[in-house]
C-alpha cells in the first residue's frame, strides 16, 4: 500500500495546533533542563531567565544558545539530562580538537529517532514493500544505525551494507532488487562509476529513489546523480547533536527544501554575527531546540549550517516548515568523504609532534567523485635537512595521527620553513578546490 504520510495528523496539522504542541513541549523541556543539567541552569541564571518565564514560543529567544564549545567543555556526558543507566546508546561526531562530540539516547529517544526516520523514508515514497540499501557508515557515525532503525520501524527490508566495497554493494543491489539507496551523494556518484566499470546498466536495477545527505551537494550534483543512476534523488538532513539523520527531509513532491520535523526539532534562523532571530525566508544560521529528546536534549543549538525557513504549505500537503538545502557553514568545518573535519583538529595533531612548525595548509580536491585532502606541513630547518628516511618516518607519523584522530586519510607533504604563505589577518588554512 502506498502511504502518503507516516503520522498524517501531525505532519499536516495547521500551524496553530502545531505551535501549541511546541509551546507545551518547550515549557516541559526548559523546566527539565533547568532542574537536571547544571550548566544550563547556570546559563539561564546568568541571563536571569526562569522556566516559568517561557509563556510563548517567542520567549525561546530569551534562552541562551548552546554551542559545540559547551559540548566540549562538558565532555563526555556532562550535558546529559538522564541518568547513565537509562542511556542505551551513544554516538559521536568530530569535535573541534582532539575529543569527539558525544551524544546519548534513551530507549525512548531511539524509538523517536526511528519514527522521524520512518517519516523521512515515507517522504521519499518508501513503503513496507521496499528493499532499502543502506550504505551510510555503521558505527559512531549516526548515518548507518539511524537509517537502519527507521527502515525497520517502517516495516521495509533494510540491507545494512555500510560504506565501502562498491563492487559488493552493486552485486547486492542487483541480486536483492534494492529499490531505495541511502548514502552520501558523493558515494552515489562513485557507485554510478563503479557500475559503469562493471558493465552494470543502472536502468536494469530496481532502484527508483536515492536519499542522499550528510554532506553538501548542489543542484547540479543532483542532476548528475539522477541521470547516472536513473533515479529520483532527495535530500536528507541531520546532525548528531540534534539526533542524526531525520531532522529534515525533502519529499518527492517538493520543489526544493526539506520538511523539518518541528514537533520534535524546533528550528530558528539567526544572524550568525548578532545572534538575532531573522524573519522567515531570510538566510542565516540554523539553530535547533530538541523538544522531546530525553538523554541529550539541546536548547538553541547553533548548527553553523546556513539555510532559510519557508512556512508555506508544500504540495505534498505537509504543513511542516521547510528548510532550504544547506548552502554553506559559518565556520571552517569541511566534510571529506562524509567525515566532518575541523582544521583545528589537524592543528591539534600537528602541535603534538616535535619539529613541526605551527604553519600548515589543507588542500581539498575532488578527483573523480572522491574527495582528497593534502596537508602541507612546515617543519623546522633542522628537521628539513635531516635524512630522507627520517622525513619519511615523520610524514607517516603525521598521517597516522590524522587518521587515528580524524578518521580520514590525508596525504601529508613536509615543506621547508617559510614556504606556506603568511597572512596578515586570518591564516588561510584551507584551500577547497572542490566545485560541488
Ligand atoms: O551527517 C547525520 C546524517 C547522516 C545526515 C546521514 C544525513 C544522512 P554529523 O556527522 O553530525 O551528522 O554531521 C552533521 O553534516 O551540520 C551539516 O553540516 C552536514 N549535513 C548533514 N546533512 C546534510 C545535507 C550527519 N543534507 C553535519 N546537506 C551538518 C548539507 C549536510 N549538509
Amino acid at each position: 500500500m502506498v502511504t502518503l504520510y507516516w503520522e498524517e495528523e501531525i505532519e499536516t496539522l495547521p500551524r496553530q495546533g502545531l505551535e501549541s504542541i511546541q509551546l507545551k513541549r518547550l515549557q516541559r523541556l526548559v523546566a527539565r533542563m533547568y532542574h537536571k543539567v547544571l550548566p544550563y541552569r547556570e546559563k539561564m541564571d546568568a541571563l536571569g531567565v526562569k522556566p516559568e518565564d517561557i509563556t510563548s514560543l517567542a520567549d525561546l529567544q530569551r534562552l541562551p544558545f548552546t554551542t559545540k564549545d559547551d559540548l566540549r567543555d562538558n565532555y563526555p556526558f556532562g550535558l546529559f539530562a538522564s541518568p547513565m543507566d537509562s542511556v542505551v546508546r551513544v554516538h559521536a561526531s568530530s569535535g573541534t580538537t582532539g575529543k569527539p562530540t558525544v551524544v546519548g539516547y534513551t530507549e525512548k529517544d531511539i524509538d523517536l529517532w526511528a519514527t522521524v526516520m520512518a517519516r523521512a523514508l515515507v517522504c521519499a515514497g518508501a513503503t513496507s514493500g521496499d528493499m532499502i540499501h543502506n550504505a551510510y557508515g555503521y558505527g559512531l557515525f549516526t548515518g548507518g544505525l539511524g537509517v537502519h532503525y527507521g527502515v525497520e520501524k517502517l516495516g521495509a527490508t533494510v540491507i545494512p551494507a555500510s560504506g565501502g566495497n562498491s563492487k559488493r554493494q552493486i552485486t547486492l543491489m542487483q541480486d536483492f532488487g534494492s529499490s531505495i539507496l541511502l548514502c552520501t551523494p558523493s558515494y552515489a556518484l562513485n557507485l554510478a562509476d563503479a557500475m559503469r566499470d562493471m558493465g552494470v546498466n543502472p536502468e536494469r536495477l530496481s532502484l527508483k529513489v536515492g536519499v542522499f545527505g550528510a554532506e553538501p551537494w548542489s543542484k547540479n550534483m543532483r542532476e548528475e546523480v539522477e541521470k547516472k543512476l536513473h533515479i529520483q534523488a532527495v535530500d536528507i538532513y541531520g546532525l548528531s547533536e540534534v539526533m542524526g539523520p531525520g531532522v529534515g527531509m525533502e519529499c518527492l513532491a517538493s520543489s526544493g527544501g526539506m520538511h523539518v520535523f518541528e514537533d520534535h526539532f524546533l528550528p530558528e534562523i539567526i544572524d550568525p554575527d548578532t545572534g538575532e532571530v531573522l524573519p522567515p525566508g531570510e538566510e542565516g544560521e540554523l539553530v535547533f531546540t530538541t523538544l522531546t529528546k530525553e538523554a541529550f536534549p539541546l536548547i538553541r543549538y547553533r548548527t553553523k549550517d546556513i539555510s532559510r525557513l519557508y512556512y508555506d504549505t508544500c504540495t505534498c500537503g505537509r504543513t511542516l516548515v521547510r528548510m532550504e538545502k544547506v548552502t554553506g557553514r559559518t565556520d571552517d568545518m569541511l566534510i571529506i568523504r562524509g567525515v566532518n573535519v575541523f582544521p583545528s583538529q589537524i592543528e591539534h595533531v600537528l602541535m603534538g609532534i616535535d619539529g613541526v612548525e605551527p604553519h600548515y595548509q589543507i588542500v581539498v580536491e575532488r578527483q573523480g567523485n572522491l574527495d582528497t585532502m593534502q596537508v602541507l606541513v612546515e617543519v623546522s630547518g633542522a628537521v628539513f635537512s635531516d635524512e630522507i628516511r627520517r622525513l619519511e618516518t615523520l610524514t607517516r607519523r603525521i598521517q597516522k595521527d590524522i587518521k587515528d584522530i580524524l578518521g580520514v586519510t590525508a596525504k601529508v607533504k613536509l615543506v621547508e620553513p617559510k614556504t606556506i604563505q603568511r597572512s596578515e589577518g586570518k591564516a588561510l588554512r584551507v584551500i577547497d578546490k572542490r566545485k560541488i
